[in-house]
């Protein structure tokens, strides 16, 4: 017997509910006999229901703060030069790394509540300010308590390969080894991550050593994904499209050449607006480009201390809207079933059909331009997070 009959949406349509999953969905005129015997009726009186909005790349799990080195940057000084200079991503490293577990914990709490109050039920979330074998298990164990905490479903990233940490100053092959050899297999023995993600930057790993680290993964039976071409051109489109990641992300400098190899792997572009926004940085990625190849593009938060402090995926989309150009429905997109694949999730979330997860959100809005427009204060009526009303 169905457990939740929602009538009355925006387009028309009604939607079934059973267990945790969508039982039926389709015009509330051709709903089956079976919805007379519902257990909950629930008419949303013209309301939009969406998918549960899925924030595919986050890094949310860190210590410390800073917020300081954003001032330094309004002076002036540039991202690469704060990094150069020991901070930056380093900074992030030595505060998580003396953090106790509870206080990582408790500020991943707080971040992953603003983005559910955004409409957000599920997340990504890397590990990746650790860098030593500790803290890189201690992260990703966070990240699967926080669905404890916080009404989301939780997908971990290994981001080990993310900066040579102080340690290995100078010799990021000998750390590169580490990772391939201790890390990762001690990430994937404690089945801590859903999938192996790189920074292939020249501020961070080159090509060639990423590649070894997506390589160490594939032996272990884990997907991929990549942070690529962000800063500069360095290959990583290409990397990630070899290595048949399920996305490569930022891609602000990616080649045509690069972009036409995602498209032949099936690999979805991640674009992080509020990164590029943060750091000033006026290139677009190559939108066009990625629609005429028909490469799936995903849209999310990249909430992280250094570049994009981000707890709001509608604003997100927002600036995905107003600073990448993409329509209202490629950003919608972008949170639904682009963002469901790139996380390997394509068919169990993003989605509103038989089978897949019953993660809703009842909107006070009628379109979805009306999620994307308001800055700072997402239209979240009510959300069902596998089949659970959890407000409204
Ligand atoms: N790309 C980013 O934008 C973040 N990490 C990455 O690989 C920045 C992380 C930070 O500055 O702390
Ligand atoms: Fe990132």
């Amino acid at each position: 017997m169905w457990d939740l009959l929602l009538t009355g949406t925006a387009g028309g349509r009604a939607i079934a509910v059973e267990g945790d999953r969508i039982a039926w969905a389709g015009p509330e005129a051709a709903l089956p006999p079976e919805a007379a015997s519902v257990r909950h009726r629930w008419p949303v009186h013209g309301r939009l229901v969406t998918p549960g909005l899925i924030d595919c790349h986050t890094h949310l799990v860190f210590g410390g703060d800073r917020s300081a080195e954003w001032e330094q940057r309004l002076a002036g000084a540039s991202y690469e030069e704060i990094a150069a200079a020991g901070g930056g991503i380093r900074a992030t490293v030595a505060a998580t790394r003396a953090a106790p577990e509870a206080d990582l914990l408790a500020g991943a709490v707080q971040r992953a509540s603003a983005l559910a109050a955004g409409g957000v039920t599920t997340v990504e979330v890397k590990s990746g300010y650790g860098l030593d074998l500790d803290t890189e298990l201690r992260m990703l164990r966070v990240a699967r308590r926080l669905a404890d905490h916080v009404p989301v479903d939780v997908v971990t990233t290994f981001l080990g390969a993310h900066t040579p940490p102080p340690e290995f100053a100078g010799d990021p092959d000998a750390y590169v080894d580490f990772v391939c050899d201790e890390v990762l297999p001690a990430v994937a023995a404690e089945g801590l991550a859903d999938a192996v993600d790189g920074f292939c930057e020249a501020i961070a790993f080159s090509a060639e050593q990423i590649d070894r680290v997506l390589a160490a993964a594939a032996r272990l039976g884990l997907p991929v994904k990549l942070h690529a071409d962000q800063l500069t051109d360095g290959g990583g489109a290409a990397l990630a499209a070899r290595h048949r990641a399920l996305s490569a992300d930022h891609l602000e400098h990616a080649s045509p050449a690069g972009i036409a190899a995602l498209a032949a792997a099936g690999t979805v572009a991640v674009l992080l607006p509020g990164a590029a926004y943060v750091l000033g940085d006026e290139t677009a990625p190559p939108v066009d480009a990625l629609r005429r190849e028909g490469v799936p593009m995903a849209v999310a938060t990249d909430c992280n201390p250094g570049t994009s402090p981000l707890v709001s995926l509608p604003l997100a989309m927002h600036l995905a809207c107003t600073r990448f150009g993409l329509s209202v429905d490629e950003a919608l997109a972008g949170v639904t079933t682009n963002a469901a694949r790139a996380l390997g999730l394509a068919g169990e979330a993003g989605v509103i059909a038989p089978g897949a997860r019953a993660d809703l959100v009842v909107w006070d809005a009628e379109r979805p331009a009306q999620i994307v427009y308001w800055l700072g204060a997402a239209p979240v009526h009510a959300v069902i997070r596998r089949g659970r009303p959890l407000t409204g």
